[in-house]
């Protein structure tokens, strides 16, 4: 494997071997990363790179487009039938910019729009003055209650009922309870705004049933596919009927060029091991897990936001340690375990320092570890955060993570790259 790239490029194939070493060694919980199925890596690095296929399946500015029909049509359907949605777009390149091209199909440039604040959860694109999404549009925010650190619908329709915005955005990239699309959905629409939800974390979830499905309260659902949903980097916009049209056109010209048919053909290939049984078994695992590892942190000196996870994702409150989330996340990584540090709700650091580090169970599920593991690891990080960062401490869990990983071997063949 990867013979000619190590002949011409040994600087590049150094780099790969690295990483490829890096993902086996260290224990991955970022809580938006995973592991794809060799299947999908394999679709990824093939020649349907070369092609130019501006425009839809039947419909393209480019000669030779039939087998790159093929493959797109093929996403298209099978994302409808994973999500039971009337309509897909399956060429945002990722995620960002299927929300781009879901609020220019809603809504006009300038109108209020309103989503979950960064700094409780939500994501730059849904409303950051940093972000396309706080230059193009008024941007106002909902959060989540002091007490329970987990959205109130009162306080949400208070907002939406203050504020009148045109398209209000459900979902989050750091937080940990379910989210009740139907009740927000029908807040959201009673004001006469547009409904979006983003599930990029959760869409494996929702595909499953393992999480509340937005899809019958929502004008237009946008994800990535390469969260839980464990497919190629991108992204993927769902939507009903009337939407559709808008949608497309918003996508390609309204935003984006050529699509890259070799990702597209490897999210159809994801979405077709989406609707293999054993895909609600591994989601369920997900959350099994993250279970696991809030039952293990509960019995700990740790404090998890709003007090647990109903998903795949955990946010730990290390600032109740006297920790920040920067030295933390460096402590850890010392450690052999991965993680990012994060915002919490109404913290007081600075978004590069923050008083959190966010922790997802997909990846170590995509690599076959259970409750039991999952347990060990929890303990591993309260092990690193109670010894406030000891670097014996750091040193001796470093040394279980290295046993622990060797029992769960992660793209074999690609562990025998030479050096
Ligand atoms: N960067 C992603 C995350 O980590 O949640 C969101 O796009």
């Amino acid at each position: 494997m990867l013979d000619n790239v190590r002949k011409v490029d040994p600087e590049i194939y150094s780099a790969i071997q690295k990483e490829v070493g890096r993902q086996h060694q260290k224990l991955e919980l970022i809580a938006s990363e995973n592991f794809v199925s060799e299947a999908v890596l394999e679709a990824m690095g093939t020649p349907l790179t070369n092609k130019y296929a501006e425009g839809y399946p039947g419909k393209r500015y480019y000669g030779g487009c039939e087998f790159v029909d093929i493959a797109e049509q093929l996403a298209i359907d099978r994302a409808q039938k994973l999500f039971g949605a009337d309509h897909a777009n399956v060429q945002p390149h990722s995620g960002s910019q299927a929300n781009m091209a879901s609020y220019m199909a809603l809504i006009e440039t300038g109108s209020k729009i309103m989503g979950m604040d960064l700094s409780q959860g939500g994501h730059l694109t849904h409303g950051s003055p940093v972000n396309f999404s706080g230059h193009l549009y008024e941007v106002h925010s909902y959060g989540v209650n002091r007490e329970t650190e987990a959205i109130d619908p009162d306080e949400f329709r208070k907002k939406v009922e203050e504020v009148k915005p045109a398209l209000v955005i459900l979902g989050a990239s750091a937080y940990p309870r379910a989210i009740d699309f139907k009740t927000l959905g029908e807040i959201i629409h009673s004001v006469g705004a547009k409904a979006l939800a983003d599930i990029a974390h959760i869409a494996g979830l929702v595909a499953v049933g393992e999480h509340p499905d937005p899809i019958p309260h929502m004008d237009i659902v946008t994800s990535t596919t390469h969260k839980t949903l464990r497919g190629p980097r991108g992204g993927l916009i769902l939507c009903k009927e009337e939407y559709a049209k808008a949608v497309n056109k918003n996508i390609f010209p309204g935003c984006q060029g050529g699509p890259l048919m070799h990702m597209i053909a490897a999210k159809a290939v994801s979405f077709q091991e989406a609707m293999q049984p054993e895909f609600k078994v591994y989601q369920k695992q997900i959350k099994d897990n993250a279970k696991a590892m809030e039952e293990a942190f509960r019995q700990r000196d740790i404090r998890m936001v709003s007090g647990g996870t109903d998903n795949h994702l955990i946010l730990l409150d290390v600032g109740h340690n006297g920790l920040t989330g920067k030295e933390t996340e460096k402590a850890l990584d010392r450690a052999y375990i991965t993680v990012n540090k994060n915002m919490i709700p109404f913290d007081q650091q600075k978004p590069f320092v923050t008083s959190g580090i966010r922790i997802g169970s997909p990846a170590l599920t995509s690599r076959g570890m259970k409750q039991d593991e999952m347990k060990l690891v929890a303990n591993f990080i309260a092990d690193v955060v109670e010894s406030k960062l000891d670097e014996a401490v750091i040193e001796s869990v470093q040394a279980k993570v290295a046993e622990l990983v060797q029992a769960f071997p992660l793209y074999p063949r690609w562990q025998e790259l030479p050096a």
